[in-house]
């Protein structure tokens, strides 16, 4: 994290004043949010750099504005990273974030009105896989698959027969709130007998694919869409991988059919995070975040909470609040007053709103890159015991004990 610049301070105070308590406030906490991190300093430089100048519509060769002599290396650059890392066929690394990508795909597969199948949002899945206030629910036909009621996972005989009664042209697999290991495999199936294109979204756990902590899904399916910055590390961005089939499509969805010139300083910095995530190091990362969840899961269920499906493979749990009598904001709240930053979220088949729902998604990519290891996640359970707990009664005074216990430990494991 750099410190705050002397020419935002002489410029803007105001900003420069926020970004510093920004900083203070990112080293003080513990942060939880599953799609969260902390980027490397060379990342950072990268995003803040010159190249946010420059205007770049088309790809590598093919561009509508002189001046590209930097541009096109750097953006066959990434791509050409992004393809080695993942073993994909081609890259694209345009789409401003998640979402764009996946309407990317949605532009080049579908025509308004064709069906598309997602998981449900309240069961884990994203907004873009045909969400009803999404623009994919509302100009396409979505039909989903939720996880059961029973295990809390996904059941591939469920999505395999609404695939079969519905025939979507898309099938999209992953999602936002999915603790357990996503079946790229059992997913393909279903796509190639329904003759279904199969999109899955990785923006969770690319970091955790990359790192070989999670099966890859690029050898099943036609295209994978991801953000850069969450487990992967990088910048606020997205890239899709693809098979070379799809390339033209993809391409052509993404400019011209959605975006305008590319954001190339965020080009500049998905190159270095991938160049970091090719390191042996960062394998390292992608299992002890892995770890890291394990444990603080273990942590929680020795506590007695609700994990939705019982715990979790991967970075993310999802804790079901309803037998502790208090509403997931209610608990995110207190926990963000206690110094612990999670999420409130739905749990599959909840009772509450999206906006006061029974659940907290919490993770650990972002502790881990802090260095935190497993001996760490059991005071991390404890602190959320409390601070849940503290939640119910209304103890500021808990919370902000807790608060200085865990800013406590943050001061020994600095920000990158
Ligand atoms: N915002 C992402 C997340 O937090 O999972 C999903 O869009």
């Amino acid at each position: 994290m750099t410190v705050a610049p002397s020419p935002l301070a002489g410029t803007d105070p105001e900003v420069a004043a926020l970004l510093s308590a920004e900083e203070d406030r990112q080293r003080r906490v513990a942060r939880l949010i599953p799609s969260e991190n902390y980027v490397s300093p060379a990342v950072l430089a990268a995003t803040g750099s010159v190249f946010t100048n420059k205007y770049s519509e088309g790809y590598p060769g093919r561009r509508y504005y002189e001046g590209q002599q930097n541009v096109d290396p750097l953006e066959t650059l990434a791509a050409g990273r992004a393809r080695a890392l993942f073993g994909a066929e081609h890259a694209n690394v345009q789409p401003y974030s998640g979402s764009p990508a996946n309407l990317a795909v949605y532009l080049a597969f579908l025509q308004p009105g064709e069906t598309v199948l997602g998981m449900s949002l309240p069961m884990g899945g994203h907004l873009t896989h045909g969400w009803d206030v999404s623009a994919t629910g509302r100009w396409f036909r979505p039909v989903r698959y939720g996880v059961r009621r029973d295990t809390g996972r996904i059941d591939l005989d469920e999505v395999r027969s609404v695939a079969l009664a519905e025939r979507p042209k898309v099938i999209f697999c992953g999602g936002t709130a999915v603790p357990r290991t996503i079946d790229f495999a059992g997913f393909a199936a279903i796509a190639a007998e329904v003759g279904a294109v199969l999109v899955a979204d990785i923006a969770h756990i690319a970091g955790l694919v990359a790192g070989g902590a999670h099966p890859s899904p690029v050898p099943h399916a036609d295209v994978v869409t991801t953000t850069t910055h969450k487990t992967l590390r990088g910048p606020r961005g997205a890239m899709i991988l693809s098979r070379s089939e799809h390339a033209k499509a993809l391409d052509r969805a993404v400019f011209p059919g959605l975006q305008g010139g590319p954001h190339n300083a965020t080009t500049a910095a998905i190159a270095v995070a991938l160049t970091e995530a090719a390191r042996p190091s960062f394998r390292d990362y992608a299992h002890a975040v892995v770890a890291n969840a394990a444990a603080l899961a273990d942590g929680l269920l020795a506590r007695g909470y609700d994990l939705v499906s019982g715990g979790t493979d991967n970075h993310l749990i999802l804790l079901d609040l309803t037998s502790r009598g208090v509403s997931g904001k209610v608990a995110a709240q207190a926990l963000d007053r206690a110094g612990i930053e999670t999420n409130y979220n739905t749990v599959p088949y909840d009772p509450r709103t999206p906006f006061d729902p029974s659940g907290l998604r919490i993770g650990t990519p972002a502790v881990t890159t802090r260095g935190l290891g497993v001996a760490d996640m059991d005071l991390l359970a404890g602190w959320i015991d409390r601070a849940v707990a503290a939640a119910g009664t209304g103890d500021a005074a808990t919370l902000d004990h807790v608060a200085k216990e865990v800013a406590d430990l943050m001061a020994e494991h600095p920000v990158p």
